[in-house]
């Protein structure tokens, strides 16, 4: 039989991830104002979700950036000439499918490798790649795209790709050491394809944020279940509601969980006992909103150099196509 060319690895253990994400929870509680990692957000269930809000009609984001992809992939691949993708926070690994296609269109594809939080998220998509593309070498890593690139290899021949404009969950101030670091796993020749998605008029990017049918609400609630499951937490998702609303002086949304009452929560592995007023909030998520030029500003030192924006009709949203500098000035 022809073996699948799938393996999928996990850089630590679980021992490890539960200490390291009670020391980041520990940390975020006791700030003021209080906040979490909003990469806690993705367990199975909170996977799920995010596919959920991706279906959403409000949730404008993901079906521009395929549109635009299945636009450019054929452009993007003609320009770089790559063999290996890699995927950044990969999720369940549909977009990958239409550039990996235009790889396999011009003959080159040979290997892809996908780095996801989501270990069971990552061995789906993992084998699936493996089966729809034949021959094609999958490797899975399960890791975070801040922690973790230094399990990727050195670059040559290779596209990486950040979709989602999941680079709007870093701050500012975190984009260019990022882009830094991922351009160490970059050879000359080589190219980043990062969505970003742009400012715009703040109707429509509240409403993404809170889908009439509740998702994202749900998907929020979310990381305390997360808190509960993984650090034995006893908090009580009811008892917290959804707010997101866009902060036009910083450019993005935030996402917070509200007490709707005056409540004790016990987060035992963080060794926290909390007493949260009514009113009160903790922050989940920063979704960070660029236009071409506040983008182009976080490139600044990064060896990166912005050779093409891709944008849709409506402006909505841009995957912006990044190379080492080296790469551009010959
Ligand atoms: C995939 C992280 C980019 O910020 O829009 C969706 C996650 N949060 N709805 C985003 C999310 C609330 C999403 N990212």
């Amino acid at each position: 039989m022809s073996g699948a060319l799938y393996r999928v690895e996990t850089a630590r253990g679980n021992d490890e991830q539960v200490a390291s994400m009670a020391a980041e929870v520990r940390r975020g509680l006791l700030a003021t104002p209080r906040w979490l990692p909003s990469k806690y957000f993705y367990d199975d269930r909170g996977s799920r979700l995010f596919e959920e809000i991706t279906a959403q009609p409000e949730y404008y984001l993901t079906r521009t950036e395929e549109g635009l992809l299945a636009r450019i992939a054929d452009e993007v691949v003609a320009r770089v000439r790559p063999r290996e993708l890699l995927e950044l926070g990969s999720g369940a690994g549909r977009k990958i499918r239409l550039l990996l296609a235009a790889m396999a269109r011009a003959g080159l594809l040979r290997g892809c490798i996908l780095l996801d939080i989501n270990a069971r998220f990552l061995a789906d998509a993992s084998r699936a790649l493996a089966r729809d593309f034949p021959g094609l070498a999958v490797r899975g890593v399960v890791g975070d795209f801040l922690g973790d690139l230094d399990l990727l290899g050195p670059g040559g021949d290779r596209l990486a790709a950040f979709f989602a404009s999941t680079i709007g969950n870093l701050h500012p101030d975190e984009v260019p050491p990022f882009l830094a670091r991922v351009a160490g796993h970059l050879a000359p020749g080589d190219a980043f394809l990062v969505g970003v998605d742009l400012v715009k008029d703040v109707a429509r990017l509240e409403a993404a944020y809170n889908d009439r049918a509740g998702v994202t609400a749900e998907f929020n609630r979310n990381i305390l279940r997360v808190l509960n499951d993984r650090l034995g937490a006893d908090c009580d998702p009811g008892a917290f509601g959804h707010v997101a609303f866009y902060d036009r002086a910083h450019a993005r949304i935030e996402m917070r969980l509200r007490s709707l009452r005056l409540q004790r929560v016990r987060i035992p592995a963080a060794r926290l006992d909390l007493k949260l007023e009514a009113g009160e909030e903790i922050r989940t998520e920063i979704s960070c909103k660029y236009t071409r030029a506040s983008f182009a500003a976080r490139l600044t030192g990064t060896g990166l150099g912005l050779v093409h924006w891709y944008t849709d009709p409506e402006h909505l949203f841009a995957l912006a196509l990044l190379a080492p500098e080296s790469a551009r000035d010959g």
